[in-house]
């Protein structure tokens, strides 16, 4: 079963979005099978984000994720990457639809309240960057069956 991997952000855990953002998850349907509220040491976030070394808005996004705690989250369910991303919104809140969580709650790139893995790929990657196996829960739902066929 496809997983991603979501943070809510320093911005997002400082204005009380924790609940809102979970929410928006679990009433869609996905299934939450890690969580831990953490503080991101540099060099994870350094690793994390390495796609972008190098360039103007590097050192400022990593002094932003690592500023104050985020909550990382792996979510579980059927094209749940793609889906994710949809829900998150664009990366710059001013071009992200209302009614996704950037288009509702932000208004700056550098502020964005939320990360969501792009492709299964770096959902494996960075999952295993956030993740020690053992922290990541598979369980059975009771309420699957009425979710997926
Ligand atoms: P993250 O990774 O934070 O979920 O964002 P996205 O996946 O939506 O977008 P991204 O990787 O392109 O950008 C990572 C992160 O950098 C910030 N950013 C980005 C910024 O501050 N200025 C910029 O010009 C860009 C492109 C926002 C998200």
């Amino acid at each position: 079963m496809e997983r991603t991997f979501l943070a809510i952000k320093p911005d997002g855990v400082q204005r009380g979005l924790v609940g809102e953002v979970i929410q928006r998850f679990e009433r869609k349907g996905y299934k939450l099978v890690g969580m831990k509220m953490m503080q991101v040491p540099r060099e994870t976030a350094e690793n994390h984000y390495g796609e972008h070394k190098g360039k103007p808005f590097f050192d400022g996004l990593v002094d932003y994720i690592t500023s104050a705690p985020i909550v990382a989250m792996a979510w579980e369910g059927n094209n749940v990457v793609a889906a994710a991303r949809q829900i998150v919104g664009a990366t710059n809140p001013q071009n992200a639809a209302p009614g996704t969580i950037r288009g509702d709650f932000a208004v700056d790139i550098g502020r964005n309240i939320i990360h969501g893995s792009d492709s299964v790929e770096s959902g494996i990657r960075e999952l295993g960057i956030f993740f020690k196996p053992e922290e990541l829960t598979g369980w059975e739902r009771n309420v699957d069956r009425w979710i997926q066929e």
